[in-house]
């Protein structure tokens, strides 16, 4: 059996507010068209792909909130994803809104097979931003106001001959995202944000926008000996600028495919799995270097303190 995986990494251009679910899946689609035709195994799409970036908006309605949500996947208005998914044979990754029956509110990303089922859920862990309308700010980033925490840990699938993961945006800036699951043998982690390139609190990081992005995927991939293929939501939404530069990234970390634009744009690459192999065991063969004794800390403690010690 094969163990190449052929990806796309699905970057969209912006989503404005009054853009429609219907013209927003007709772009996905068009994407997976694209994608089926170099013959793609998956197609990974953005974080929050089906909406605008609404955390940049201050609202107080539940109602206006909740109309950037999803109660149901497939949906009437995501159902042509699937339904054409199934008619190509090519699996996706998916970021959305998802509010559950119970009323509860996750950052989501599904991962669906070439069958159109569902086989993976992972609801975002690292919410950046503020709770609290604060004005001052060019716009908002609320999502830690709209966003529970998710409850599912990393989680890795046995799907497309590989062990695959996901992560959503900020967790890619956290080396512990890519750890839970390199612990569980990942072998593929997909991944979507949208990243305004200006930061209000630190306007002096935007500059590095792009340099970080790469920074912490390619970092992510090599330390864990895993593919990362990490796709943007780009381009200028009702006004902010959000980095482009979706790539896919091989255990070695290097970037083997990148976005040019910051519209829709599909990056294809043939990822062979077993490339991870020499990764996995030598440099970072866990079992034989890791110290876990020593990294107490790491899961005890969240802030950072002075602990003196000489
Ligand atoms: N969507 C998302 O997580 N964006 C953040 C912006 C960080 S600044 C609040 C990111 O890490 O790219």
């Amino acid at each position: 059996m094969s163990r190449i995986v052929t990806v796309g990494a699905a970057q969209m251009g912006p989503i404005q507010r009054a853009h429609s679910r219907a013209q927003v899946v007709a772009r996905m689609v068009e994407l997976m068209r694209e994608a089926a035709s170099h013959r793609c195994d998956l197609v990974v799409f953005p974080e929050l792909t089906l909406t605008t970036f609404f955390p940049r908006w201050w609202m107080e309605s539940q109602e206006e909130i909740d109309a950037f949500f999803e109660r149901e996947m497939p949906s009437n208005e995501t159902a042509p994803l699937f339904t054409e998914a199934r008619r190509l044979g090519i699996g996706f990754s998916l970021g959305y809104a998802e509010l559950t029956p119970e009323g509860r509110h996750f950052n989501t990303a599904i991962l669906v097979n070439k069958s159109a089922e569902i086989v993976g859920k992972y609801r975002k862990i690292h919410l950046p931003g503020h709770a609290g309308h604060e004005p001052w700010r060019a716009f908002q980033h609320l999502e830690k106001h709209y966003f529970e925490v998710g409850d599912l840990s990393w989680g890795t699938w046995d799907a497309f001959g590989g062990t695959m993961g996901m992560m959503i945006c900020n967790d890619r800036r956290w080396p512990e995202s890519y750890r839970v699951m390199g612990l569980q043998s990942v072998e593929m982690i997909l991944l979507g944000y949208n990243t305004p390139r200006h930061n209000p609190p630190a306007p002096d990081h935007d500059r590095l926008s792009e340099f970080h992005n790469q920074l912490v995927m390619q970092a992510g991939a090599y330390q864990n000996g895993t593919w990362v293929v990490g796709v943007a939501k780009a381009g200028v939404e009702e006004g902010c600028e959000m980095i482009g530069g979706s790539s896919i990234i091989a255990p070695t970390g290097e970037v083997i495919g990148q976005a040019l634009t910051q519209d829709d744009e599909l990056v294809v690459a043939r990822c062979d799995l077993d490339l991870t192999k020499s990764y996995k065991a030598t440099t970072f063969n866990f079992e034989m270097h890791r110290q876990p004794e020593q990294y107490r800390r790491i899961v005890e403690q969240r802030g950072a303190v002075k602990a003196g010690g000489g």
